[in-house]
């Protein structure tokens, strides 16, 4: 039964097809780790070879004061509580040429729905940095914070996109998404928009012609079929826009979160979950291991079980380690190519779109 599934699945992935929800299903629920690295690595050669990405980069998280409680989030903060804060454009400011100054291409900038910011406050932000510092990508804000701006301003999500496109916006990471199954989310993010709002605003994200990414937060409340059917709508949505670039499978912090049980994501769980998606989302061309929220031994193993990207150099990050992430909080760019060849794999630094920057 177990051969006849890899089989299966190896004839499919040579044939360049697609596998089912229910082989997905089978291959997380099958104890053989080995075998589904195996083939999650033969998807990703025959995608993108040895090579391996990275970029220098870094996070920006411009405010943690949010009007959502997710429950998973330890970074959120209350207005009026002691530790919340919003930076002012100049530490932004100073924050980007510092990234520009040690050779970054991108930097990443999300925060939390503000309670009283207003719509022309992003606008602002995003113009600033990018007259200051027209070199750097900005990739900034996610699908539930396009859909919180448009009903701030009461305009259409379009009408936003081509407002912060205008202002320097250069693409979207892909946060926010969690899990879409709703039963998940009333349990975790109640207040956040639906699984189903998340895809819609992303879709037209990418019809205005912006790229994004996808993530997925595993290891909390969710079962094995949430994933799947989570990566199902991502797949069916990259059929329809093809504007998704990487998938970041994003392991459960649970430190300082309010999510009843949680445990910590262990590394077969993550080193399964990112084959599986490889395998599965053979519409998305990149598998990033976001290291920050897995570790870095492990986020090296994961470039033999499908993996392709490695993120950036990061630099300050405050999300994953809120919620008790031990990993390093910034990394080198030559520790980054150390790492990939450590692997006997070929460092290739990219700029946000996938452009190759050098091979390192
Ligand atoms: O949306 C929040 C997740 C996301 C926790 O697109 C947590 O290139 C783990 O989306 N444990 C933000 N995860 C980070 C993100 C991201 C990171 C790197 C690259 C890209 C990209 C996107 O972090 C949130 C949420 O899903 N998150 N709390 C936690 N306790």
């Amino acid at each position: 039964m177990t051969k006849n599934l890899y089989d299966n699945i190896r004839d499919i992935i040579e044939g360049g097809g697609r596998i089912s929800d229910e082989q997905a299903l089978a291959l997380f629920e099958d104890d053989d780790l080995l075998a589904v690295g195996e083939l999650a690595a033969l998807a990703n050669r025959r995608k993108n070879g040895d090579r391996v990405y990275f970029n220098v980069n870094r996070h920006i998280n411009y405010t943690n004061l949010c009007v959502n409680r997710c429950t998973f989030c330890a970074f959120c903060r209350e207005e009026g509580e002691d530790d919340g804060y919003t930076l002012s454009l100049d530490d932004m400011l100073a924050r980007a040429a510092e990234a520009r100054a040690a050779g970054a291409t991108e930097i990443h900038m999300v925060g939390g729905l503000h309670p009283e910011l207003p719509y022309g406050f992003y606008l602002d932000m995003l113009a600033a940095i990018h007259t200051a510092e027209p070199t750097l990508h900005i990739k900034a804000f996610t699908a539930v914070e396009i859909d919180y701006f448009a009903r701030l301003a009461g305009k259409s999500i379009v009408q936003v996109v081509e407002d912060l496109k205008e202002a320097g916006l250069g693409s979207l990471p892909g946060g926010g998404a969690e899990i879409f199954r709703q039963e998940v989310r009333d349990r975790i993010c109640p207040e956040k928009i639906s699984g189903e709002r998340w895809l819609e605003v992303t879709e037209q994200i990418h019809q205005a012609g912006l790229k994004s990414n996808a993530t997925m937060l595993f290891g909390h409340l969710e079962t094995l079929a949430d994933r799947v059917d989570h990566m199902s709508r991502l797949r069916a949505l990259q059929d329809r826009t093809g504007g998704f670039q990487a998938f970041i499978p994003l392991a459960f912090q649970p430190d300082n979160t309010r999510v009843p049980g949680a445990r910590g994501v262990g590394g077969v769980d993550a080193l399964k979950t990112l084959a599986v998606s490889r395998i599965y989302l053979d519409n998305f061309q990149h598998i990033k291991a976001y290291w920050v929220m897995l570790g870095l031994k492990i986020a090296q193993v994961a470039l033999a079980f499908g993996v392709n990207d490695l993120d950036g150099t990061v630099v300050e990050e405050k999300i994953g380690h809120d919620a008790g992430a031990d990993s390093p909080q910034a990394m080198q760019k030559e520790q980054l190519c150390a790492l990939i060849r450590k692997a006997h794999r070929v460092p290739v630094e990219r700029d946000t779109l996938y452009r190759e920057i050098s091979a390192a």
